[in-house]
C-alpha cells in the first residue's frame, strides 16, 4: 500500500477492488459465499489488506470461495457479531482478544496494562507460545482463530479535557472503554471511571460527552477521525492490543481441504502486510493528527505501571488468568507483578 493519503486510499479502495471483495455479487455466484465482519473504517488497514486477501482467496479457490468483507460495524456490534459468529450468520470476524475474553477469558492476556515494551516483544509472544495458548483455548469454543493475529497497535489516551501527564490525571475521568472485563478493571484501578461502550457508540459518546475520553491506536483514532471530538493526545501506550482473525468451525470445515488450506495462508500472509502498514502509519500519524488540532505529551509508563501495582491489579489478573498463560506472557517481558 502507497502512503496513506487521502486520495491514495480512495484510489486503492474503488477501483482496484473486486466486486465481490466490498460486499458486492459478481456475475457468476461462488460455490461458499462467506461474510466477514469488522469494527473498523473502511480505510483502515486492515480492512485494505482482507480485502486484497478475499481477492487472492477467490483466485486461488478458482472461484469457489467468496469472501465479501463488511466493515466499520455494517452486520452489527462487537457483542452483536459475536453471537452471529457463534451461530454461523457471520463466517469471519476480526476481534479483539479482551473483547472475545467475554467468552474465551484467557483471550484477554495480551491486553495486562504496560506489559509488552515493543514490537518485538509483541510477536514473539503473540507468534509464539502465548498465541499458541490462546488459540487452543479459543478452538474449545467452536471457534478457530488463524495463525496470525492482525495488528491494532499499541494504545493512547484521548480526551476532550485535559492532557494525561500522570495517574492522578485519570482521577474520576469518564473514559470509554471497549466492552471487555480487564479494559474496566484497569481504568478503575487508575482511578477512572470507565463506560464500556461498543466502537460504532464511540464518536457520538464523545461528540455528546456521554464520555470525555477514550483510548484507542493512532491508527483507529486517525481512520475514524476521533480527532474531530478530540483534543488531547497522551501517549501513554498502555497495552497493545490485536485483532484475531476469527471462524465459524462448522463453516470453516464445510470448505474442501484444499481451500481451507489457500484461506488460511491469504488470510495470514494479509496479517503480515497489515502489521508493516501500521507500524508505517505509527511513524506518520502523529504528524497529521498534530496537524488536525490534535495537542501530545508523552507520559513516564512507571508511574502507572506503580499504580496498578499497588492497585493489586496484576496480582488480580496473574489469579484469574492462572500461572500457565501468566508464566507464557512472563516468559517473554519479564516480572510483572
Ligand atoms: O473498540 C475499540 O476501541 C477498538 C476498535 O480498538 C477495538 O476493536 C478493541
Amino acid at each position: 500500500m502507497h502512503g496513506f493519503g487521502r486520495r491514495a486510499l480512495a484510489k486503492a479502495t474503488l477501483s482496484s477492488l473486486p466486486l465481490a471483495a466490498i460486499g458486492l455479487r459478481p456475475a457468476r455466484a461462488a460455490e461458499f459465499s462467506y461474510k466477514l465482519a469488522n469494527n473498523l473504517p473502511a480505510t483502515h488497514p486492515l480492512n485494505l489488506r482482507l480485502v486484497e486477501a478475499a481477492a487472492r482467496i477467490r483466485e486461488g479457490t478458482g472461484g469457489r470461495v467468496e469472501v465479501r468483507v463488511f466493515p466499520n460495524n455494517q452486520l452489527g456490534s462487537d457483542t452483536d457479531v459475536l453471537g452471529q459468529l457463534r451461530l454461523g450468520a457471520v463466517e469471519f470476524f476480526t476481534l479483539s482478544g479482551l473483547i472475545l475474553s467475554t467468552l474465551v477469558p484467557p483471550a484477554a492476556i495480551n491486553g495486562v496494562g504496560f506489559a509488552f515494551r515493543d514490537y518485538a516483544q509483541v510477536w514473539a509472544a503473540m507468534d509464539g507460545k502465548l498465541g499458541a495458548f490462546v488459540r487452543a483455548q479459543i478452538a474449545k469454543h467452536g471457534i478457530l482463530a488463524m495463525e496470525r493475529i492482525w495488528d491494532n497497535g499499541f494504545r493512547q489516551t484521548t480526551t476532550s479535557t485535559k492532557p494525561i501527564a500522570t495517574p492522578a490525571d485519570f482521577a474520576g475521568m469518564k473514559l470509554r472503554v471497549p466492552v471487555a472485563p480487564l479494559w474496566t478493571s484497569m481504568f478503575k484501578a487508575l482511578g477512572a471511571a470507565p463506560t464500556s461502550i461498543n466502537f460504532s457508540e464511540v464518536y457520538s459518546a464523545l461528540q455528546t460527552h456521554v464520555a470525555d475520553g477514550q483510548e484507542n491506536p493512532l491508527a483507529v483514532i486517525y481512520t475514524a477521525k476521533l480527532y474531530e471530538v478530540q483534543t488531547y493526545c497522551s501517549l501513554t501506550n498502555h497495552m497493545w492490543d490485536g485483532f484475531w482473525l476469527l471462524a465459524n468451525r462448522r463453516a470453516f470445515d464445510r470448505l474442501p481441504e484444499d481451500a481451507r488450506q489457500v484461506v488460511a495462508r491469504e488470510f495470514d500472509r494479509s496479517a503480515v502486510d497489515q502489521r508493516a502498514d501500521v507500524a508505517r502509519l505509527n511513524d506518520e500519524l502523529q504528524g497529521k493528527l498534530a496537524a488536525a488540532g490534535m495537542r501530545f505529551n508523552t507520559v513516564e509508563p512507571s508511574a502507572f505501571r506503580a499504580r496498578l501495582r499497588e492497585a493489586g491489579f496484576y496480582k488480580d489478573w496473574r489469579g484469574r488468568f492462572g500461572d500457565e498463560a501468566w508464566g507464557l506472557l512472563e516468559s517473554t517481558v519479564g516480572t510483572l507483578a
